[in-house]
């Protein structure tokens, strides 16, 4: 199986790469512009510490899908048997600062990508054609924001409200129009906010992670009560290989593991869980700093997961309370990397998205 992820030098596509050279058969290539939250460290460390004879072929391609001839070049070379699309510019923050870049690569580098892999796939063998699949891998926040009761579906009418989301639903409905119109077979997932090992620490998580660690305080946005609904990325990661396998084309998939938690709550638990590791600076909840809130900030997410559940067998393995302690460890465990790739990439952990 030759397999193409786009970037999978970021959180969520290093981890899903490592899982996917578990099986000696896959063929993986890694297709990444290296922006600012990429490091494929956690990849090459495994590639260095298990024999390769037990895990599958890997190669590097440093490509940016805005560039429309190197995206083409990329997909002829690779030749894949499966897409998986998850290159995208990520942050929130970021894109209320500076929206050109999401325009760019969520929605140009989406329609660059879309545009390579039907060329290449109207030219595939009869056997090839009926067995590829391009995943595409979204967001919830394409739904826009919930009051206190209900769940996002894959019913629920696209209602986007930042920019990241904007582009994200834009892409979503450009690999759909491709399917419906030209035959292209897509699958589709959008999923509900992930933590884990990996992710760059301008996030919430790995950021109060940081900022208990080093006693720094801990910003929370508005008055702490929106709700995201929070997902392991390794269950991530297996509802992303079964809806690759077994999704039915032209259809979406909604994932989320049912974890609604207000931020104000996370970052609670993120610190009863320092006070144990650093009873020194206990209780670290005195860090915690009330800052003016994002703006259009989504009041609550939640996911209905019935429909992969149902269809596909998928159910999470994680409490929040197990990730979140996988997490925690791992960031302390990798301070040194997490400091280096901080400051070569010119972050300082400082506030974003509030430069309006
Ligand atoms: P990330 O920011 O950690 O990684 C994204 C990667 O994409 C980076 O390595 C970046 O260099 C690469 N990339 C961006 N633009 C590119 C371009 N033009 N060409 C080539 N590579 C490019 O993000 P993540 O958290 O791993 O998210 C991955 C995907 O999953 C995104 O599409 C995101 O919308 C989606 N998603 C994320 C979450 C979450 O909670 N993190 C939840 C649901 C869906
Ligand atoms: O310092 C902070 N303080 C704070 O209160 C930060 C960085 C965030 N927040 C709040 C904003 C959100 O309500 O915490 C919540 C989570 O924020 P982020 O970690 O920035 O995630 P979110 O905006 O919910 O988006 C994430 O989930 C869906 C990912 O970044 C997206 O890529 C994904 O699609």
């Amino acid at each position: 199986m030759r397999i193409l992820v786009t970037g999978g030098a970021g959180f969520i596509g290093s981890n899903l790469i490592q899982r996917l050279l578990l099986n000696k058969e896959n063929k993986v290539f890694n297709l990444d512009k290296m922006g600012y939250a990429s490091s494929t460290k956690s990849i090459d460390n495994l590639l260095a510490n298990i024999n390769s004879k037990s895990l599958g072929k890997y190669e590097f391609l440093n490509v940016d899908l805005e560039n429309k001839l190197d995206t083409q070049n990329a997909l002829d070379y690779v030749f894949p048997d499966l897409i998986m699309h998850l290159a995208a510019e990520s942050h929130v923050d970021r894109s209320i600062d500076r929206p050109d870049s999401f325009i760019a690569s969520n929605i140009i580098g989406t329609f660059n990508l879309l545009e390579s892999s039907r060329k290449i796939w109207r030219n595939f063998d009869k056997k090839k054609k009926s067995t590829f699949k391009f995943h595409h891998i979204s967001t919830d926040e394409v739904f826009g924001s919930l009051g206190k009761t209900g769940s996002f579906s894959e019913e629920t009418p696209y209602k986007p409200r930042s920019p990241y989301a904007a582009s994200k639903a834009s892409s979503d409905h450009l690999v759909l129009s491709w399917h419906h119109t030209y035959g292209l077979p897509v699958v589709l997932s959008n999923c509900s906010n992930n933590y884990g090992p990996g992710q760059f620490p301008e996030k919430l998580i790995p950021l109060t992670i940081y900022k208990a660690y080093r006693n720094q305080s801990i910003p929370l946005y508005g008055d702490g009560e929106n709700v995201r609904d929070w997902l392991f990325i390794d269950d991530h990661i297996d509802a992303l290989l079964l809806v690759a396998k077994q999704g039915v084309i032209g259809e979406s998939y909604c994932i989320g593991g049912q974890g609604e938690k207000s931020n104000k709550n996370v970052v609670l638990e993120i610190c009863k869980i320092m006070d144990k590791i650093i009873p020194f600076n206990a209780p670290h909840k005195k860090l915690i700093s009330y800052v003016s809130d994002r703006p259009g900030h989504d009041k609550r997410y939640s996911i209905n997961p019935s429909k992969i559940k149902k269809e596909l067998g998928w159910k999470s393995k994680y409490t929040f309370r197990e990730g979140l302690e996988k997490t925690v460890h791992w960031y302390i465990n990798n301070l040194e990397w997490y400091e280096k790739t901080i400051t070569s990439k010119e972050y300082n952990f400082e506030r974003l998205g509030n430069k309006l």
